[in-house]
């Protein structure tokens, strides 16, 4: 499929993607495929006013009408799953499967905020005071800034947007400036379910396209109560205090430092195929992407050595080929990154299989590489994320200080363990367990499903998107209490007798 064909499929207007200030590359080549309009400071003022503006329409709206349109857009993207799923691939340089993956975890998320626009409860709350009754009322928040990374660069803008959208809240999506493309894709899908429905405000989702400071405008506007921002810590630390400094409310979805221990009892089949995923799916640059492997001295013979010829195997190369399984790096940055972590392993006594760039003569500027695994010494850990293809692999023999240090970073995003003993599972789950957002058993650290609550603990932020009850943070808790009795009886019991007589 060619650009052409995938805008011509999509509806996206080919003039939008020429003639601008901010190009875009294909990391699968390094070729240009666009020159996107950048947003001016000025420009994020207007759009923030039109936010508003659709924002006190759309509240208006009932949920469950809200949840229709919802569900228009569900449909659109099942009709251009192939297109988006290839664009996404162009643009990121995802394989394509992980691109039909990332646009169906859209739909998924669609189909849930329709049911949810039928189910925003709040509760009724027993009053201390005859005759009163005292409930909870969740209501629209207002616009909402989304700031999303080039790594899923559709799917969690769609967790955050279809859950606003259900919750009455208008918003406004600054996506990477490495895929401003697929952003303008699903913009463009998003206004054809817009035409089709007729109590969409105008102006109810944009886009900001921008470096940094666009950023920064978004983060720091007073009419923007929620930012929900993906990405690095090192941009969680700088959008964290700009927001709470204009008491905004943020949610943070930052690095993640993932780990898998391997137990004795484990099934080693599994454990090998959910650390091989884990760890060299999306090249290593997932935020769930698996980083860190314990494995104990009593398997480590039998699971090493395979990972290792697995990962010399792997077919690396152009993502939209079928048989690719591991396609480039996003930019020369992140190849340098990962060399540079490399280096770092190796100064600290770790032995590296594999790295180092391939394909170099055909694709002089795509960064493609061997995924590596290095096997560290005893008593050390990895702190840092490397958005890269990097497993590092440490042996254990307790399963309590297995988990001691799994947690001995400072990110908490996303953990498994595989096992077959029900109380190293148990315990692992437990609150002596792991101390992240995420811990499952049996299955890998990414590739989660949009049912639960996705985020983690620490440096990852404390955020939650997605699934579960995740949607309350898009919505402004109101508490009631009504009388409907003859008297004002205080709460507490509290006399205050105002000496007033008839
Ligand atoms: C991310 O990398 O920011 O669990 C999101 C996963 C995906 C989402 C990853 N469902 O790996």
């Amino acid at each position: 499929m060619t650009l052409d064909e995938i805008l011509n499929d999509i509806g996206l207007n080919a003039s939008t993607l020429t003639g601008g200030n901010l190009d875009v590359y294909s990391p699968i080549d390094g070729a240009k495929i666009a020159s996107v309009a950048m947003d001016s400071t000025a420009d994020v003022q207007g759009k923030i006013e039109n936010s508003v503006a659709a924002f006190k329409e759309w509240r208006q709206v009932p949920a469950p009408r809200r949840g229709e349109l919802v569900r228009i857009y569900g449909g659109i993207l099942r009709a251009h799953k192939e297109t988006l799923g290839a664009l996404v691939a162009l643009e990121c340089g995802k394989i394509y499967q992980e691109g039909l993956g990332e646009v169906q975890e859209m739909i998924d998320i669609c189909d849930f905020a329709v049911g949810l626009s039928r189910q925003l409860y709040g509760l009724t709350i027993a009053s201390e005071r005859p005759q009163h009754k005292m409930r909870e009322i969740w209501q629209p928040l207002g616009p909402v800034g989304i700031i999303s990374a080039f790594n899923f660069p559709v799917a969690v803008w769609a967790w955050n947007a279809t859950l606003a959208l259900v919750c009455g809240d208008s918003v406004i999506w600054k996506p990477s400036e490495k895929t401003p493309v697929t952003a303008l894709a699903c913009q463009a899908l998003f206004e054809q379910a817009c035409a089709q429905f007729s109590d969409a405000p105008q102006n109810l989702s944009q886009i900001l396209i921008g470096e940094r400071d666009i950023g920064e405008a978004l983060v720091d506007d007073k009419r923007v109560p929620l930012i929900s921002a993906t990405g690095s810590t090192a941009m969680g630390r700088a959008v964290g205090p700009r927001v709470a400094q204009r008491f905004g409310k943020s949610i943070l979805e930052l690095g993640g430092n993932n780990a898998i221990i391997v137990a004795p009892s484990a099934d080693l089949d599994l454990a090998f195929q959910g650390t091989v995923f884990g760890s060299v799916g999306t090249c290593g640059q997932r935020c769930t992407t698996t980083r860190r492997l314990f494995v104990h001295t009593d398997i480590y013979d039998s699971l090493i050595p395979r990972l290792k010829k697995a990962f010399s195997g792997l077919s690396i190369g152009n993502p939209l080929d079928a048989k690719t399984l591991v396609g480039p790096l996003i930019d020369e940055q992140a190849y340098l990154h990962m060399e540079d972590a490399l280096n770092k392993a190796q100064m600290d006594g770790g032995v590296v299989t594999g790295g180092g760039r391939v394909l170099a003569d055909q694709y002089p500027n795509g960064y493609y590489v061997n995924p590596a695994i290095v096997e560290m010494p005893e008593g050390t850990n990895v702190h840092e994320e490397t958005f890269a293809p990097i497993l590092y692999i440490f042996k254990y023999t307790d399963i309590e200080d297995a988990i001691a240090r799994q947690n001995a970073v400072p990110q908490g995003l996303s953990s498994s363990i595989f096992t077959r003993d029900m109380q190293e599972a148990e315990l692992f789950t437990s609150e002596t367990g792991s101390d992240c957002g995420i811990a499952n058993v049996n299955i890998g650290t990414s590739g989660a499903e949009i049912g639960g609550a996705f985020g983690g603990e620490k440096e990852t932020g404390g955020g939650r998107e997605s699934g579960s009850d995740s949607w309350k943070a898009y919505m402004r808790r109101m508490t009631s209490t009504v009388n409907y009795s003859s008297a004002l009886p205080l709460a507490q019991g509290i006399t205050f007798d105002t000496g007033e007589t008839e």
